[in-house]
């Protein structure tokens, strides 16, 4: 009977071995949990590679850029089979990048991209993520159509601007996108920018010191709807009333933005979808399977949402449909 239970043991401990020896795994090298926006694009590729099958060796780097390199490393050192990566910045990267090009390790770049420079030196299998300048533009379009709308279009008006992560390609390009725009309309004057890193705290941070260094501020632009959040706790503190005494217009799409705008407190965001898990299963599988890719970096479709639009949110609180006929159409 011994005998017996001693070979069951040692046949299962081959099998299990076997199995992940065979299983896929997948290095994930994550920035961080900045934001909503991000504990959502996280949520949504664990559990689509967990449906997949595939084993996640997952990694958070609390927007540390020097966590990401170790990350990499880790993953190189520990053989994945393929590697999902977005950079906290978009420099410093050439060296790592290229120790995984060398371990042969297929990678897969999302949501933040490295600066132009490293991506020609490096090979990478696919890339996805937001186009943050349009982005921008959206913001700048939404908010000169909305003083338009409510007949303040030939009144000096004083825009703050709370930017994302310093060297983010998503601040930087929203950044990009918002100014173009802005030259159009000389009635919107940016008296302050500023980053708050796109958490909320320290968007409630700064915009209380924009509050006390300026007695007259009209509109406030967030790089993401978490540092419009708190922003708005700031606002109200300062007795002032958001999304009336002051025109608010965020990024990201969360729900904590809907629920703002449904409140009144905030007047627009524009739509960033963190719901990358069915592109990156679609991408590994073509991956696996041995299919050629290329290098072309993917836009997910979005849209811009306000009050007037009719939102449906799903079970976990994201925004799975667009109701209305108005939501997602380009609003300039
Ligand atoms: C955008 C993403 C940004 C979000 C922020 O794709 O990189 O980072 O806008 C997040 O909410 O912190």
């Amino acid at each position: 009977m011994k005998k017996l239970l001693s070979l069951i043991v040692a046949l299962m401990m081959v099998l299990g071995i076997a199995a992940s020896a065979g299983a896929i795994t997948i290095g994930f090298s994550q920035i961080g949990q900045e934001s909503d926006w991000r504990t959502a694009n996280t949520d949504s590729v664990l559990a689509a590679v967990e449906a997949a099958g595939w084993e996640m060796v997952y990694s958070d780097a609390q927007q540390k850029q020097e966590n990401q390199v170790q990350a990499l490393r880790n993953f190189i050192s520990q053989g994945v089979d393929y590697i999902l990566f977005t950079g906290v910045v978009s420099t410093g990267w050439d060296e790592v990048l290229k120790e995984v090009n060398e371990a042969e390790i297929p990678l897969i770049l999302l949501d933040r991209m490295p600066e132009q420079s490293t991506l020609d030196a490096i090979d990478y299998a696919a890339a996805f993520g937001g186009d943050f300048v349009e982005e921008g533009r959206r913001m700048a379009y939404w908010t000169a159509n909305y003083v338009e709308k409510i007949g303040k279009a030939d009144e000096e008006l004083n825009v703050v601007i709370l930017e994302g992560t310093t060297g983010a390609d998503a601040a930087t390009g929203r950044q990009e996108g918002i100014m173009e725009v802005l030259a159009n309309y000389p009635n919107l004057k940016v008296i302050a920018s500023q980053t708050g890193n796109f958490t909320r705290a320290e968007g409630q941070a700064v915009m209380e010191s924009f509050l006390k260094a300026h007695d007259k501020i009209d509109i406030l632009l967030a790089h993401n709807d978490d540092m419009a959040l708190g922003a708005i706790e700031s606002i109200k503190a300062a007795g002032k009333d958001p999304g009336e005494d002051i025109i608010i217009v965020g990024c990201d799409a969360p729900k904590t933005a809907f629920d703002a705008i449904i409140a009144g407190d905030m007047n627009a965001t524009i739509e960033c979808t963190p719901l990358y898990g069915p592109f990156v299963v679609a991408a590994l599988e073509k991956l696996i399977a041995g299919e050629a890719m290329d290098k072309t970096l993917i836009h997910p479709e979005e849209g811009a949402f306000d009050a007037e639009g009719g939102i449906v949110y799903s079970a976990d609180g994201r925004v799975t449909e667009k109701a209305a006929d108005k939501i997602g159409e380009r609003l300039y």
